[in-house]
């Protein structure tokens, strides 16, 4: 398929799947809007059309509370077909909550401000009137929203985040929350019926075991007993962990926050760049075992932080090498941190394409199918791929850009692919995967350098 083929199919799936205020992660499987999916969606609107993307954003942020956090969920009360609903969630416990419409209790990676500066960036009226004004609109929602983090989330003022549940990852089942949620005692019987299990053909094979979704669901349950107070969950909270692609992610945030803060002329950016320096001090010291130094950390990879057991989380899954999306890795780690990319990708092995997979094929509890346990999922390919072209590795990048457009044009615009025979899996016309390969095609100056040298 031609790549402005490939441009308009991913279109379609993103004009298919909105609905009026926002787009839905998939039709056969989320009908609400989730809060990354839309900063990805956007992302690929900003290409095509600026109104929608904007109106995305704005939806989402409508919903946001009080204290700043922007929920990971926002419910659509007409669409009956996803546990745990907005009643389920019980969100009126806060007084921080929003009233005019359901959302969950949780929140998830702050990707909004890079999407927004991509809608400002792509705008092609030469005024740029809409999406300025849009930017002034949404300047001061996105810094409460990193606030929140900086402050509720991070007590220890380092810079990166506690998230409460996996759900908050984005990376639902990954096998680094095992070992936290084991430590979980479920106090009392649970009922409620799973319906992920009936939204998808062959679902039993892909999604969470009954056990690890137990555990998710009575994690809400103790956030309502807690009423989704901030400060007593993070005193007494069972899972407490600070989480790679959350603070990586929000570290560009802060960056693009300041970028748009500069277009807008908002000169008080103070706050902002002490987020900054404060995650470029402790990034290393929490994710990367022993701390600073390179010499000694076997591997070389970045690792979860359990703040409860104050460990590590010595699992390979895709959090290990996101980090090369922050461009926070010395130059003279990035030889042996390649290594780890070529051999995941598969350049040895028996990977369909060079696409890596959330988890690294060599591990025991790397599965073929499940959730977040195994396949590939376009959007951490994005990162990774955005981050060896800041560190000048276009070759790398480019195998993982070719390794997802052939997913995408043999398989479709699915959520999630098996590594090995590139078969799509999960939910059917995925919206973040249409989006971001809009952007890998069209992209040529949003973190992109233009003279392959490293890029800031
Ligand atoms: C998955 O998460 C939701 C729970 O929030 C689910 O399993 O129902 C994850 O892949 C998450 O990252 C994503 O935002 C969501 C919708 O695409 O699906």
């Amino acid at each position: 398929m031609k790549l402005d083929q490939l441009f308009e199919s991913a279109k379609n799936v993103l004009q298919g799947n909105w609905n009026g205020s926002f787009t839905i992660p998939s039709p056969t499987l989320y009908p609400h809007q989730w809060s990354w999916d839309s900063a990805f969606i956007a992302i690929g609107n900003s290409y095509s059309n600026t109104e929608r993307a904007i109106k995305e954003i704005e939806f989402l942020f409508d919903a946001q509370w009080t204290n700043g956090m922007v929920p990971h969920i926002v419910f659509n009360d007409k669409e009956k077909t996803y546990f745990p609903a907005a009643d389920f969630y019980e969100i009126t416990r806060s007084p921080y909550a929003p009233k005019h419409i359901g959302t969950s209790g949780m929140t998830q990676p702050p990707m909004h401000a890079i999407a927004c500066y991509y809608i400002y960036h792509n705008d092609t009226d030469s005024q740029k009137t809409k999406s300025k004004q849009f930017l002034r609109n949404t300047y001061f929602k996105l810094k409460l929203f990193h606030k929140y983090l900086m402050t509720d989330r991070d007590p220890e003022k380092s810079g990166l985040v506690t998230i409460l549940h996996p759900w908050e990852s984005g990376l639902d089942d990954a096998p680094v929350w095992d070992h936290a949620l084991s430590k979980i005692k479920i106090e009392h019987v649970l009922k409620f019926q799973r319906l992920d299990v009936v939204a998808v053909d062959g679902a039993k094979n892909t999604i969470p075991s009954d056990d690890m979704y137990n555990k998710f669901i009575y994690m809400i349950e103790l956030m309502k007993q807690f009423n989704y107070d901030e400060k007593k969950m993070y005193e007494n909270f069972p899972f407490k962990i600070k989480a790679v692609i959350f603070s990586s992610i929000l570290y560009i945030a802060n960056k693009y926050l300041i970028k748009i803060a500069e277009i807008i002329e908002e000169k008080d950016t103070e706050e902002i760049r002490e987020w900054i320096t404060r995650c470029e001090k402790n990034f290393y010291k929490y994710f990367f075992p022993t701390g600073q130094k390179l010499e000694q950390n076997e591997d070389g990879l970045f690792y979860n932080y359990d703040i409860i057991s104050k460990d590590w989380i010595q699992k390979k899954t895709i959090s290990s090498l996101v980090p090369i999306y922050t461009g926070l890795i010395p130059n003279e780690q990035i030889p042996s941190f390649l290594k780890w990319i070529l051999r995941w990708s598969g350049t040895e092995g028996k990977n369909h394409t060079a696409a890596l997979p959330s988890v690294d094929v060599q591990e025991p509890y790397f599965k073929e199918f499940t959730y977040w346990r195994g396949p590939v999922w376009v959007n951490t390919n994005w990162m990774i791929y955005l981050g060896l072209l800041k560190y000048g590795q276009i070759d790398a990048a480019e195998r993982i850009k070719q390794g997802i457009l052939e997913l995408v044009c043999n398989h479709g615009f699915r959520e999630y692919y098996d590594a090995y025979t590139g078969e799509g899996l999960g939910g059917k016309s995925f919206s973040w995967t249409a989006s971001l390969v809009m952007d890998m095609i069209k992209n040529t100056g949003i973190g992109i350098p233009s003279t392959g040298g490293r890029y800031k």
